[in-house]
């Protein structure tokens, strides 16, 4: 393999930890689709194997005396340094994964060209079927297949980690209702509540405790999970990560927790900052509709996670119910340019990651510790495409990173950066650690990670156990300013991108 080829495979693999979730599809701003209502099924009764997706059977050539009605030809590349299919001829020609039709009944070919000497195929979800492998440039396969379900259906290419690094597309079929398959998931375009990471509240300057309130409501909301993709969260405060609270060591703080109306199960909240019983949880069990309070006063500074502790409190929480609560020591932190507010977590569907449309808790995934989905701040790209992490050369950075789990430790990780300084298990009265690559912080805990901007490029948050960056978890920090040779450099002008 030559060298160049190998320099482009390790920039797909940067490009492929970006996780840029679905084909097409604006994330945000549009209204939702009419929701089903709010369904709690008791979840997936066929016990299906968990992550097993069927194997894919290669289809090239149309059935035995049939000619093809419709054919679409895709030649594979790069642009903007990932990894895609372009469309070639007729007005799909240089689109990049172009949305491609059908009618019902049809026998369809995508003919697949190799145009960067990258091992590829073509592979149709839904029909469970591929091209072979081309590797050559200029090397020509073909996916031909007979329309015979209807529905929006994701084509892709099967080799691992290419769907991750871009390619992908969609393929729309559609036809006499009669015919068409009611159980095709069709894509969903739901409003996001995923958390943007600079929603942290301003440093506690108080030099003195007080009396504070804070208000929670849980809220249970229909929402984008990736994009095409929804699942009914459960939150506080209607986002994912709930709102960050920043308090002082010594305040009395009086939490009121009120269950939203239209709730479907009954919340509560434990801190891990408060000394009493169920850290609150046992005061709080709130029904829909009605509201408790508590009061603690915060005897030890750190930085908390705080969750929903209803039974099932796994579920709960993995459905969305956590956030962090930062205790400020006598004196506060050292003041630095920029703070973010960063939490992992999980969500175990029925549906295998990535599915379109509405999809729904599996109970037995989650008590096989199997999910379909990791991410930052609630949602598949929600640190990545939708509101990506920025800062500039010269700043100063904190990350406060929690993970709200339920069930999965993350060795947090920013690819092409080093911390400076980490606040471990989120004391902040310990002295932190100095010049650390990766720390790992476990499921109801949190650390503190803070570090020097010194070049430009787009820095990518992950979880260093790297499978789960391709079920969507990955998030940018993206940096301006100058290019210091000093510090970084490259005859061939790679940057930090
Ligand atoms: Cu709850």
């Amino acid at each position: 393999m030559s060298k160049s080829i190998l320099r482009l495979l390790c920039a797909f693999t940067l490009i492929a930890l970006a996780a840029c979730s679905g084909p097409a599809a604006t994330p945000t701003g549009s209204a939702p689709d009419p929701t089903p209502a709010m369904t709690h099924p008791p979840a997936d009764s066929e016990g299906s194997p968990a992550n097993q997706p069927a194997a894919l059977q290669e289809a090239t050539a149309p059935p035995e005396g049939q000619e093809i009605d419709r054919s679409y030809k895709l030649v594979t590349g790069v642009q903007d340094g990932r990894m895609v299919f372009i469309g070639s001829g007729g007005p799909l020609d240089g689109v990049i994964n172009p949305e491609l039709t059908a009618d019902l009944g049809e026998v369809v070919e995508i003919v697949l060209v190799n145009g960067d000497s990258i091992v590829h195929n073509v592979a149709l979800e839904g029909y469970g079927l591929k091209s072979e492998d081309i590797h050559e440039i200029g090397q020509e396969t073909r996916l031909v297949f007979t329309a015979d379900k209807a529905g929006a259906f994701i084509y892709f290419c099967a080799i691992p980690g290419h769907r991750q690094a871009g390619m992908e597309g969609r393929i729309t079929i559609t036809g006499d209702g009669a015919a068409a398959d009611p159980d095709a998931p069709q894509p969903v375009n739901l409003p996001s509540i995923a958390l943007p990471a600079d929603a942290v509240p301003p440093a506690v300057t108080r030099t003195a405790p007080d009396r504070l309130t804070v208000e929670l409501e849980t809220v249970e909301v229909n929402a984008r999970l990736a994009d095409g993709a929804g699942y009914t969260f459960w939150t506080f405060n209607g986002t994912v990560p709930g709102p960050m609270i920043r308090i002082r060591v010594g305040d009395t703080v009086e939490v009121r927790l009120r269950n939203a109306e239209n709730s479907h199960y009954a919340h509560s909240v434990d801190f891990h900052a408060v000394t009493g019983p169920g850290g609150g949880a046992a005061a709080t069990q709130t029904m829909p509709g009605e509201e408790t309070s508590f009061t603690f006063k915060a005897l030890n500074p750190g930085v908390y996670v705080y969750h929903c502790a209803t039974p099932s409190v796994a579920q709960h929480i993995s459905n969305g119910m956590y956030g962090l609560i930062v205790v400020e020591p006598e004196g506060g932190l050292p003041p630095v340019d920029r703070e973010f507010y960063v939490m992992q977590g999980e969500i175990y569907t029925v549906q295998p990651y990535g599915q379109p449309g509405v999809v729904t808790f599996s109970p037995e995934k989650m008590l096989a510790e199997r999910p379909e989905y990791f991410f930052f701040n609630g949602a598949v790209g929600s640190l990545t495409e939708l509101n990506p992490l920025r800062a500039n050369v010269g700043e100063t950075v904190r990350i406060f990173f929690g993970v709200g789990g339920p069930n999965f430790t993350s060795s947090f990780h920013v690819i092409g950066e080093i911390f400076d300084r980490v606040y471990d298990l989120g004391s902040l009265t310990a002295p932190p650690l100095t010049d650390v690559q990766s720390v790992l912080v476990p499921t109801g805990g949190s650390a503190v990670v803070e570090f020097t901007l010194d070049y430009p490029g787009t820095y990518v948050l992950v979880d260093h156990s790297l499978s789960r960056a391709e079920r969507g978890l990955a998030g940018h920090l993206i940096v301006e300013g100058e290019a210091d040779p000093e510090i970084f450099d490259s005859p061939e002008g790679l940057t930090g991108e």
